[in-house]
């Protein structure tokens, strides 16, 4: 349990100090390639251990009430730096931020990002929010704080759509915009010559009035049967790895 204390210990010394670090991953436009935004994904800069991945910490922090603190300081950094971002003169990205079991049960959840982006003076629709299906989430937790997110302009996004087996029901609770699809949706279509599952699911978003996102891009090939299929967005290796600021920055303006 050592990594649980020195989680503590992080969380509750200054966040500028660094071990928690972000890396970003572009999320773009299928049809044109442009990437508008990224998704913030933390990783731990631990000092003897290496780079640590979030399985690896994550589910620890939930276990013992700190994964609520982490998305928290993931959601501050990230918004601080799409103002660097933004006073480095690249085009203005949106930024998708992943809330955990523990922030969908925070009873100041709205508050805290609302007094985020006040704080940090991002616009709130530059900010979207990714949730995903828990077996244990209570039916109504998040529900009202996800309404008056979306009131002031936050998108919301269903993560890992495909996976879980109330997802559905997630789209009728939530005020959901995006439906990301998990990568075991995405990764057999090259393989296949027709994919029923993918059409009815760009049907559903359709008759919903939600976009797609297809996660886990790996190939060129798969990117276009995304496209062609009618999928508006698209996150992936093929695309890109997430990666410290500096260097999408550079990504970027090696695109531009
Ligand atoms: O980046 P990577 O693929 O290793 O992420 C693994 C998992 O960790 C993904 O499911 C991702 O959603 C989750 N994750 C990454 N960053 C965060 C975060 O800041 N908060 C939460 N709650 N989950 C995150
Ligand atoms: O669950 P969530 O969608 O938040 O997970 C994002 C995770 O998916 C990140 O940890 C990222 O590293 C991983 N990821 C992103 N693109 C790909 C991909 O093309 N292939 C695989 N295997 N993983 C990916
Ligand atoms: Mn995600
Ligand atoms: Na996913």
């Amino acid at each position: 349990l050592a990594l649980v204390s020195e989680l503590t210990r992080l969380l509750d010394g200054d966040p500028d100090a660094g071990e928690l670090v972000v890396h970003y991953q572009p999320l773009v436009d299928l049809h044109t390639e442009a990437v508008f935004g990224c998704e913030a994904l933390v990783r731990w800069q631990h000092p003897t251990r290496g780079l640590l991945a979030p399985d690896v910490f994550l589910g620890l922090a939930e276990e013992h009430g700190l994964a609520a603190r982490v998305d928290r300081r993931v959601l501050d950094e990230a918004l601080a730096q799409l103002l660097r971002w933004d006073r480095a003169g690249l085009p203005e990205l949106r930024m998708n931020v992943n809330l955990g079991r523990s922030s969908m049960e925070h009873p100041r959840l709205a508050q805290d990002v609302i007094s985020s982006l006040t704080e940090s003076g991002v616009s709130p629709s530059r900010l979207h929010v990714e949730i995903t299906e828990h077996h244990e989430l209570r039916p109504e937790a998040g529900v009202s704080a996800l309404q008056l997110l979306s009131a002031h302009g936050v998108g919301v996004g269903l993560d890992d759509f495909g996976v879980g087996y109330t997802s559905l029901d997630y789209l009728r609770r939530y005020p959901i915009e995006v439906l990301k699809l998990d990568r075991s949706i995405t990764r057999p279509l090259e393989a296949e010559p027709s994919s029923p599952l993918l059409e009815g699911i760009v049907g559903l978003a359709r008759s919903l009035g939600v976009s797609v996102l297809a996660e886990g891009i790996e190939t060129p090939a798969q990117r276009d049967r995304l496209a062609a299929l009618g999928i508006a967005y698209g996150q992936g290796f093929s695309i890109a790895r997430p990666m410290p600021a500096s260097a999408l920055e550079g990504f970027l303006r090696a695109q531009a």
